[in-house]
């Protein structure tokens, strides 16, 4: 098996390590994509960059349409790959939106969300992962402090942090309907977490994750780092948030009426691809970690118009 570069969960205490891997893979065959040079830097001190309104109002109109479209379509569907939130039959994620209907196949390939992932990344890029997460007003649930590439590394083989998620938002964010909590600079420390993998862990942890979590003791140690800041990815639909596959981030439930709904892809190099689980367990499911026919993306530049259903 290839060196861990990244231990975590093998029985040991929690330990912060410095990251191994640039957060910019800076390559001239990428350099010239949409990001000026202050956007990347930025990407690189904090672990993220959003963009307001990157998609217009006529756009978001039909994300929504194709959203509820989602929802109708899996609100009876048991399957692992409808998730509910913990203690309700509410819908907290649907995975792999990105092979189910052909609106979600394109957005996946726009080239303005594409060709940042491939600038940030140094390569061609493929997609890993993709879902839409509901938040439904009064009823969503929290998800406690992680780093994403602490879960992919340990229980999806994912080798080197060169990966990146895109987060569409469907509905406006604010301060109190759960937004996305992210502490800047975070992306520079990797934490190795206390604990073992249990067995198909993904069927509890995609509802409540308990396992891969910091502990109290690193989780003050990031924010200190940061200088006691706690950012919040607020804004109007139509935003996009990119953040580093290792930034620390989390959210709060939702008890306001309002959803928070977002459509996440979940970009990797093509130079990244999985591997065996570091744990040693099996692969978890093709609908959270793509193995299969992996090719990068083709940037595409049509308009999100030409593949809606309405
Ligand atoms: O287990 C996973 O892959 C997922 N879990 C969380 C809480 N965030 C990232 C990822 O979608
Ligand atoms: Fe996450």
């Amino acid at each position: 098996m290839a060196v861990d570069k990244y231990p975590s969960r093998n029985g040991q205490q929690a330990q912060i390590m410095e990251r191994k891997d640039p957060v910019v893979h800076r390559n001239p065959t990428f350099s010239e994509g949409p990001l000026r040079k202050d956007e990347v830097d930025s990407f690189e001190k904090n672990g993220y960059l959003m963009f307001e309104k990157l998609f217009n109002d006529d756009e978001v109109s039909i994300m929504k349409n194709e959203l509820q479209r989602t929802m109708d379509r899996n609100r009876e569907r048991e399957a692992d790959d409808v998730i509910k939130e913990p203690g309700s039959n509410e819908m907290r994620s649907v995975f792999e939106i990105h092979k189910d209907s052909g609106f979600f196949q394109a957005l996946a390939k726009n080239e303005r969300i594409v060709k940042a992932a491939e600038q940030l990344l140094g390569s061609q890029v493929y997609i890993t992962q993709s879902r839409i997460n509901f938040k439904p007003g009064f009823k969503g649930k929290e998800f406690y402090w992680h780093s994403d590439f602490e879960t992919w590394h340990t229980e999806d083989g994912m080798p080197d942090m060169r990966a990146l998620s895109c987060s569409i938002v469907l509905t406006d964010n604010y301060e109190y309907n759960g937004p996305l909590m992210l502490i800047p600079g975070s992306q520079k420390w990797y934490v190795s977490c206390p604990g073992v993998t249990p067995d198909a862990n993904y069927k509890s942890s995609l509802k409540k994750q308990e396992t891969g979590i910091p502990d109290n003791d690193s989780m003050s140690w990031l924010v200190d780092q940061a200088g006691g800041r706690i950012d919040r990815a607020t804004g109007p639909a139509g935003s996009v948030l990119f953040f580093d596959c290792n930034t620390m981030h989390g959210s709060a439930g939702n008890i306001s009426p309002y959803p928070r709904s977002n459509v996440f892809f979940v970009f990797n190099s093509i130079e990244n691809k999985l591997q065996d689980p570091f744990s040693g367990q099996t692969p978890r499911p093709e609908f959270l970690a793509n193995r299969e026919n992996i090719e990068p993306i083709t940037p595409n530049k049509d308009r999100l118009q030409n593949f809606s259903n309405r």
